[in-house]
């Protein structure tokens, strides 16, 4: 089994996205202090840690830090899952090709932090989540899978991002088995070769 090490900001961990068979959560780390996501980790029975970017005098301090316990605990792919801090370009480099992340929309649609806001705004009627690897740029990484939901007229960012959520703990895992049975190593090195993922459809 692969070891995943999962980096969150809040509550966005539950048992859910445990039941994969190609690989195990060892480690769960929050860049803050007393959040709901580690509370489920540790009744999960899993490794926890905070590690907080306010006690570092820079984003690559921070970033340090988390990559020497992500190795420290062995460590093979790292997950992003509610985790609201940019990663430095050499933390994305160390990790390339071992590190996904779920953003709130169907990338490359409404990147960025308020996603949902977004995506009311713009009126659209079906919106999403994608898993995707992460690349320098922020949610501009190659896409591993994505679900869509109805976006209903009397939504509000809440009622929206609970029926995405729901999806997220679907996709996550789906791409993480990917990932972990290494079926994606091919199509991965192909994407980084071509600068597209002209094959992906091929996978599923
Ligand atoms: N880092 C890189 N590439 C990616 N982090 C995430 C995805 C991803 C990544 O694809 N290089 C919002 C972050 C956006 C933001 O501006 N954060 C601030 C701090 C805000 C706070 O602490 O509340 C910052 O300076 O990092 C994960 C998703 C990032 C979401």
């Amino acid at each position: 089994k692969k070891r995943i090490g999962v980096l969150i900001s809040g509550s966005d961990f539950t048992r859910d996205p445990m039941n994969f068979s190609a690989a195990e959560i060892v480690l769960v780390i929050s860049n803050k202090a007393d959040v709901q996501g580690l509370t489920r980790a540790e009744k999960a029975g899993i490794a926890t840690k905070v590690i907080n970017h306010k006690n570092f005098g820079s984003r690559e301090e921070f970033d340090s830090a988390l990559h020497h316990s992500l190795v420290a605990a062995g460590v093979e792919i790292v997950c992003l899952a509610g985790f609201m801090r940019i990663l430095s370009g050499e933390f994305v480099r160390k990790w390339l090709g071992r590190m996904l992340n779920v953003h709130p929309s169907l990338l490359p649609a409404f990147k960025g932090a308020d996603a949902h806001w977004q995506v009311l705004k713009a009126g659209v009627k079906v919106s999403g989540c994608t898993v995707h690897f992460v690349a320098e740029e922020v949610d501009t990484g190659a896409i591993v899978v994505q679900e869509s939901v109805p976006v209903f007229h009397d939504d509000t960012e809440e009622t929206l991002s609970e029926r995405v959520k729901q999806r997220e703990h679907k996709a996550f895992p789906r791409a993480l088995e990917l990932l972990a049975s290494d079926q994606y190593v091919f199509f991965f090195i192909l994407y980084m070769i071509t600068g597209c993922f002209i094959v992906a459809g091929k996978i599923e």
